[in-house]
């Protein structure tokens, strides 16, 4: 079966109609700070672990998705260095010892270049997968995910990553309201509070899919297995017409 050709992915709240071709993977903030020992998240007094779970399902679609040619994007929550683009608000929210932009384990604390604000080497982009820096928990807020998406012809999103209820919960409401069509893959998104993480889902699929639709990636990799046709979609740009 070719990429172009569409496909049904078990999903809630019905099977979710895949084109391969003009669906990406959008991995959100799978961040050293979030997921590791001694990042801003467990600083935060947070359960690594929880989010630690999503990293293997993450490694085997990712895997399968590029071994399929599909498109791949990638975002990291993060601020400039020299805090432009931080809201003070933000900066002082939750009232810890420690915020953004201050010196921790892996350097400044969510600050773009620093190797706590990176992708975890697990998985970590290949040239030619678009990474998304955003200085917010939504990827189109403030950034140009939006016009990559037009550029490259994305018209769908499988996306993955944390945290449920926050980053990616966001945007998918951010995606949906710009027309685009979502599944979010259980196993492939995690929260550091476990009941975050069930609600988190249940929004998105509630009232026959509000925002998009919930799956299992059992399900993304048997649609997968169908594609026989190997496209080279990351390389080679779009070309625009004036
Ligand atoms: C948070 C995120 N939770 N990536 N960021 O602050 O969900």
């Amino acid at each position: 079966m070719k990429s172009n050709t569409t496909l049904t992915i078990d999903a809630e709240p019905y099977p979710f109609e895949f084109v391969p071709a003009t669906c990406a993977l959008l991995i959100i903030d799978m961040q050293r700070d979030f997921l590791e020992p001694g990042g801003f998240g467990e600083l935060l007094g947070n359960d690594i672990s929880q989010l630690r779970r999503a990293i293997e399902p993450n490694q085997k679609l990712l895997a399968a998705w590029r071994e399929k040619g599909l498109q791949v994007l990638h975002t990291r929550e993060g601020h400039r260095p020299d805090l432009h683009c931080l809201p003070p608000a933000k900066k002082v929210r939750g009232r810890t010892q420690k915020t953004i932009g201050d010196h921790g384990p892996m350097g400044r604390i969510l600050i773009r270049g620093e190797i706590g604000h990176d992708i975890i080497p697990e998985l970590y982009p290949l040239p030619g997968e678009a990474v998304i820096d955003k200085p917010g928990k939504g990827a189109f807020y403030s950034t140009d995910l939006h016009a990559i998406m037009q550029n490259r012809g994305i018209k769908q999103l499988v996306i993955t990553g944390v945290t449920t209820e926050v980053c990616v919960n966001t945007t998918v409401r951010e995606a949906n309201d710009r027309g685009y069509d979502c599944l979010v893959p259980e196993d492939c998104v995690a929260s550091y509070v476990p009941e975050f993480h069930d609600v988190g889902l249940k929004i998105i699929k509630a009232q026959g899919g509000i925002f998009g639709w919930v799956s299992h990636s059992i399900h993304v990799h048997a649609a997968l297995k169908k594609i026989h046709q190997r496209k080279k979609t990351q390389t080679k740009p779009r070309r625009i017409k004036p």
